[in-house]
């Protein structure tokens, strides 16, 4: 057995599925939401110093064994979602940013068609408004209408789907950025672009 394997099985023994989502919400909390109650500083591409990141979860949560590198990647490597992107110094959420200060994303030209799964009832204020950032600071798209289904699932048990004219969008200047494999930002999208699908 190699010696990460090892460390994984360690870590393993250590994290059941209900730790690796309280600690993922955590993170996201932190990195997403919240970072001066952590007391932590995020640079523009929402990069935070690892040593001190973990400082502070372990200050304010007490987690034992003390929650380490390893940790993290395990909760990384074991989450429904690529929500996290660690180096060997710093650590970010990728996406659903929600603080003042805007997270400096990269653009990118977004793929053809990229869909949204929202609630049926918020589909007449979004069919006149657009869909709009809310209270995060991009709007979020899905790649695929699967993940859309799944995204949209969380305000509605039969989700409606939109699909995104994303090609039409971006030639007329509006910003695509990427979030992960799987999600994709942008800045507020007209209704010319949006077609309820289901
Ligand atoms: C809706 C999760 C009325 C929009 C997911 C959505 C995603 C409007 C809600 C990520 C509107 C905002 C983000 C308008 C948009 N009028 N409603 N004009 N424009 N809306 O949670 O996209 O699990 O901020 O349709 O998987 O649902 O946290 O955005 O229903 O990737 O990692 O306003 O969060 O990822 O809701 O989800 P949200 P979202 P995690």
């Amino acid at each position: 057995m190699t010696g990460s394997l090892k460390q994984e099985e360690g870590v393993k023994k250590a994290m059941d599925d209900d730790q690796v989502k309280f600690i993922s919400k955590k993170m996201s909390y932190a990195l997403r939401h919240n970072p001066d109650k952590y007391s932590i500083r995020l640079d523009e591409e929402g990069f935070t110093d690892l040593k001190i990141f973990l400082r502070a979860m372990n200050a304010i949560y007490h987690f034992e064994p003390a929650l380490t590198r390893d940790g993290i990647q395990y909760v990384i490597d074991h989450s429904d979602k690529k929500r996290f992107e660690m180096t060997e110094t710093k650590i970010r959420a990728l996406y659903g940013h929600s603080f003042p200060m805007t997270i400096r994303k990269k653009q990118a030209v977004p793929p053809d068609i990229l869909y949204h799964g929202t609630a049926h009832r918020f589909l007449k204020n979004i069919m006149q408004q657009g869909l709009l950032p809310m209270s995060r600071q991009y709007v979020h798209l899905s790649a695929d209408q699967e993940t859309a289904r799944r995204v949209g699932q969380r305000r509605d048990s039969y989700p409606a789907i939109l699909q995104i004219d994303a090609a039409s969008a971006y030639v007329a200047g509006i910003r695509f950025y990427i979030g992960n494999d799987k999600v994709w930002l942008s800045d507020p999208i007209p209704p010319e672009y949006i077609r309820i699908l289901v």
